[in-house]
């Protein structure tokens, strides 16, 4: 795994994550997201977790075929962190040292919230693992879409049709309450870093939100920024 003090590279583009539950509407917010940086001038690319990079992706395939699942939580955490590892070495890094701002759906948050809060995996591997992964390398900014558990599942089943649901769809109601009020709680703890958006309204209503809450981060006038601090 990569070298954790070499991974911040201050002064580059910004680096955005996106969070939540099944079906909350990360991927459609994403891409509206980037056509709107696009209009703006700012360059960007969307990625994903896991996978994101080739090597990645390899593992994506394993862990959301229900593989990982197999080796115990503890396994399928170090595979999610490997995968993270890649992606962050090959994609996300070389991108923001190049001024790129980088959109993710999903980051290390998810395997705090999957697999430390609701799986139950403990805190000390999570932390080391992420020590590993990212070093200090936290999104600037990153959006939890906010939805009812029923909602998000129901948008989720909808989009698969008449596909199987993947490892984490096919968890029980209590497991996806859980994640919900996992993300909820990291919104309240890191505020700064952190903002919870209601993603229960239309796609272009959320949208709305969430370009409001990268404006208020990134292109807000200094005052306006002094009086967030
Ligand atoms: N995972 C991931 C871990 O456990 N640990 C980790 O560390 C990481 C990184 C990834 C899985 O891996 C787990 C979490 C996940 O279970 P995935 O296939 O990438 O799997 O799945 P998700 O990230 O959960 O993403 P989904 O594709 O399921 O949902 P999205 O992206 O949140 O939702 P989206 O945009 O595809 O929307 C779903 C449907 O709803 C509609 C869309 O058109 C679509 O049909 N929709 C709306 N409908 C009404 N109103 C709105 N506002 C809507 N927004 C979207």
């Amino acid at each position: 795994m990569g070298e954790a003090a070499t991974k911040r590279m201050p002064g580059r583009g910004r680096f955005i994550s996106f969070e939540g539950g099944e079906g909350s509407g990360k991927s459609t917010q994403i891409k509206k997201l980037a056509e709107r940086l696009e209009a703006a001038k700012l360059r960007s690319i969307l990625t994903r977790e896991p996978g994101g990079s080739p090597g990645a992706e390899v593992i994506r395939h394993l862990l959301l075929s229900g593989m990982g699942k197999l080796l115990g939580p503890d396994a399928e955490t170090l595979l999610f962190a490997a995968a993270r590892d890649d992606h962050v070495r090959t994609v996300i890094q070389p991108a923001l040292s190049q001024g790129t701002w980088v959109l993710c759906d999903r980051f290390s948050d998810s395997t705090r919230v999957y697999q430390g809060k609701a799986g139950k995996v403990p805190v000390g591997l999570v932390n080391a693992m992420e020590r590993v992964t990212i070093g200090n390398l936290k999104p600037d900014l990153t959006i939890i879409l906010d939805v009812p558990v029923e909602i998000g599942l129901k948008r989720a089943a909808a989009r698969r049709g008449d596909a199987a649901p993947d490892r984490f769809e096919s968890e029980d109601m209590k497991f996806h309450q859980n994640l919900r009020d996992a993300y909820r709680e990291l919104a309240a703890i890191e505020p700064q870093r952190c903002v919870l958006i209601d993603a229960t309204p239309d796609a272009n209503t959320v949208a709305a939100s969430v370009w409001t809450a990268l404006r208020d981060r990134f292109f807000a006038s200094p005052a306006t920024a002094a009086s967030r601090a």
